[in-house]
């Protein structure tokens, strides 16, 4: 009577042991066991397309707007605010068990022509901006965990660049450096007390002047009672010799302060061979940099998203802006077929579940 017992119990067991140790199959199934969120930039127009669809669900457990909650897209005018587009990402997002990153409430870049010819002074600017911030964030509350509230303030150098929001005219705080940055932060924590707010920034991913001038002020603002959560690192890598042994590091210091940090808009982009092919080895290359970048992230506890900008290589914004000379940048290509650098994301980020 024991003897089949005995063998129920240790063929279940067998059983148990054979489903835990099962490899996760997807990036989502990965990272949900890792506790990381696994995220991709989206168009909600490409929601019909059933393989965008199904690939984005299957994958990932976060999107973030591509544009659609960006000022063009929400003030299409002074007096109205179009959410539709935003509400059609968080609508899918609910409908699959994702989470939203909202992007971006305050840059230099792509603003509605209305505000940029608007000459408007530094009063009407600042209630512009403290409007815009309240207004939307109010609206994605509860929706929205977290917000790039301010996009890439600094050049090259580390030093503010001109901006509407900043001296041209600016609301109001021209010539203080991160004033302006930190009004946008206060305002934001008015305006959804619950949502994580992150500074986000290009070209900050190594140690350098840039990623300096990011790790001071954030600083600063911690010191100073700031309210802000974390630090966007967007990871756009430009070339295949891009020297990745420096990200982590830098993680590491963002994160010794408190601070969450997001990597936010990953891609690697191909030169386009003749016939519009990828060579194998660029392939590979492009792979390595992906697990490298994954690696430096999984490997600090407090880098909690991992994000490319897009997903498949039949959309995105490399394209057009390098007039078709690059492209590729993706972990799928564009029949929604994974490539190695998917392979590459997958191994590292199970890699981390795994300890
Ligand atoms: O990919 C985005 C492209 O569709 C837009 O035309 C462009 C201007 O709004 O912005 C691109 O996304 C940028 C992001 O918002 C901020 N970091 C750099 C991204 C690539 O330019």
């Amino acid at each position: 009577m024991t003897c089949p017992k005995i063998f129920v119990l240790l063929s279940l067991s067998v059983l148990l042991a054979a489903a835990t140790a099962a490899p996760p199959v997807t990036l989502r199934q990965a990272a949900d066991k890792a506790g990381i969120l696994v995220g991709a930039a989206v168009r909600p127009s490409l929601f019909s397309e059933p393989a965008y669809s199904a690939t984005l669900a299957r994958e990932f457990n976060m999107v973030e707007p591509e544009d659609a909650m960006k000022w063009w897209v929400v003030r299409r005018d002074a007096d109205t605010f179009d959410f539709r587009q935003g509400d059609e990402i968080v609508a899918f997002a609910q409908a699959h068990g994702m989470r939203v990153r909202g992007h971006c409430l305050v840059w230099d870049h792509n603003n509605p022509e209305w505000l940029a010819r608007g000459h408007f002074g530094t009063d009407q600017m600042s209630q512009l901006l403290q409007q815009h911030i309240i207004r939307v964030m109010q609206h994605y509350a509860g929706q929205v965990f977290a917000w790039d509230v301010v996009n890439e303030a600094l050049d090259e150098d580390g030093r503010f660049k001109d901006s509407p929001w900043y001296n041209r005219p600016g609301i109001g705080l021209a010539g203080k450096g991160s004033a302006y940055v930190e009004q946008a932060f206060r305002w934001a924590h008015q305006a959804d007390p619950k949502a994580l707010l992150f500074y986000n920034e290009a070209e900050a991913e190594g140690l350098n002047g840039k990623s300096d001038a990011v790790y001071a002020m954030v600083k600063d603002f911690k010191i100073r009672g700031v309210p802000i959560d974390g630090v966007g690192l967007q990871m756009h890598i430009p070339g295949l010799d891009f020297d990745t042994s420096q990200i982590s590091p830098n993680i590491k210091r963002l994160t010794a302060l408190g601070l969450q940090v997001h990597v936010t808009e990953l891609d690697v982009s191909l030169p386009i061979g003749s016939g519009g092919s990828f060579s194998k080895d660029d392939l590979q290359r492009q792979a390595e940099i992906y697990r490298a970048i994954v690696r430096a992230c999984v490997e600090n506890p407090g880098c909690t998203a991992i994000q490319t900008w897009g997903f498949t290589d039949k959309y995105s914004w490399i394209g057009s802006h390098s007039h078709g000379t690059r492209g590729g940048a993706l972990p799928f290509d564009r029949l929604y077929q994974p490539k190695p650098a998917y392979e590459a994301m997958l191994e590292e980020i199970a890699r981390r579940s795994s300890r």
